[in-house]
């Protein structure tokens, strides 16, 4: 089976780039997390088919236990120690990010990796096409960081109406706030 052509990474970054602390989130943005799993998930998808998300093994422990495995979703996890996680019909172990890809099911119709650092810092330069970056316009306290990858000059940022064509739904443009953290969701596409 030929690897998927195409991967988009989903990440929720502050302007310093902190994405988590203490193995989980660094706030608690229920509107963010609703764009998340709609995002995720997808809509009007073609009968017989999911989509298909890849995590790390701390990713999947920072999901709370009742989430997880992420519904509607084939559900793939990264760990070289193959941890007990659960439903292996659900979610299969997986010893590296390469064995996880190979292994996305035929049937996946978008794949997402959802994190967390390590995942997304070694796959962007190579195995992500795509990232649906929520920008968290805040400096919050965070112990996991992602890369800078806009330093790489094939990233561009796509205009607002390529992420809604692309996530076929009105997504907000402009900033959002929720609980007093402003965001925005932004799109940024490598074109190789
Ligand atoms: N990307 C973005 N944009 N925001 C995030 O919060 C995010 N989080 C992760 C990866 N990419 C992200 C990893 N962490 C859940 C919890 C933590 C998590 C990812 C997902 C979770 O519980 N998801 C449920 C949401 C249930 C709800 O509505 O509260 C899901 O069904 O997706």
């Amino acid at each position: 089976m030929p690897p998927p052509r195409s991967i988009t990474a989903v990440v929720a970054a502050t302007l310093d780039n902190g994405i988590g602390r203490d193995g989980g989130l660094p706030w608690r943005l229920p509107g963010e997390m609703k764009y998340f799993a709609r995002v995720t998930t997808g809509e009007a998808l073609p009968p017989n088919t999911h989509n298909a998300v890849i995590m790390g093994r701390k990713t999947w422990d920072g999901i709370p236990s009742k989430f997880r495995p992420l519904k509607d979703r084939h559900n793939l996890v990264v760990s070289r120690a193959g941890v007990d996680v659960g439903d292996a019909h659900l979610t299969t172990p997986h010893n590296s990010l390469e064995s996880a890809i190979s292994a996305v099911p035929s049937t996946a119709h978008r794949t997402f990796l959802i994190g967390g650092a390590q995942l997304y810092n070694q796959s962007l330069p190579d195995h992500v096409d795509r990232v649906l970056l929520t920008r968290v316009l805040e400096s919050l306290p965070c112990d996991a960081f992602l890369d800078d990858f806009t330093a790489d000059k094939r990233w561009r940022r796509a205009p607002h109406a390529e992420l809604r064509e692309w996530v076929g739904w009105d997504v907000p443009e402009g900033d959002v706030e929720e609980k007093g953290i402003r965001y925005r969701f932004e799109m940024w596409v490598k074109d190789l």
